[in-house]
């Protein structure tokens, strides 16, 4: 299991949590999703097929760029 927190400032309201949490569980090996509109961070827990490179590109597919 691996776990990156992912800094995205675009997380506004509760509506860009639900919206990136229900998006990232339907990628294959995402096992958690935590996100706050108050941190403006995503924490995801996840064993491959899931990559690094395929949830940041979720996130920039969704509009939720992670930033760098
Ligand atoms: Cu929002």
């Amino acid at each position: 299991m691996t776990t990156i927190t992912y800094s995205v400032p675009n997380i506004s309201c509760g509506h860009c949590v639900h919206t990136i949490r229900t998006e990232l569980a339907d990628l294959q090996g995402v096992q958690r999703v935590v996100a706050s509109a108050d941190t403006k961070q995503v924490t995801v827990d996840f064993d491959a097929p899931a990559t690094p490179d395929k949830i940041e590109s979720l996130l920039a597919e969704i509009d939720y760029p992670a930033a760098k």
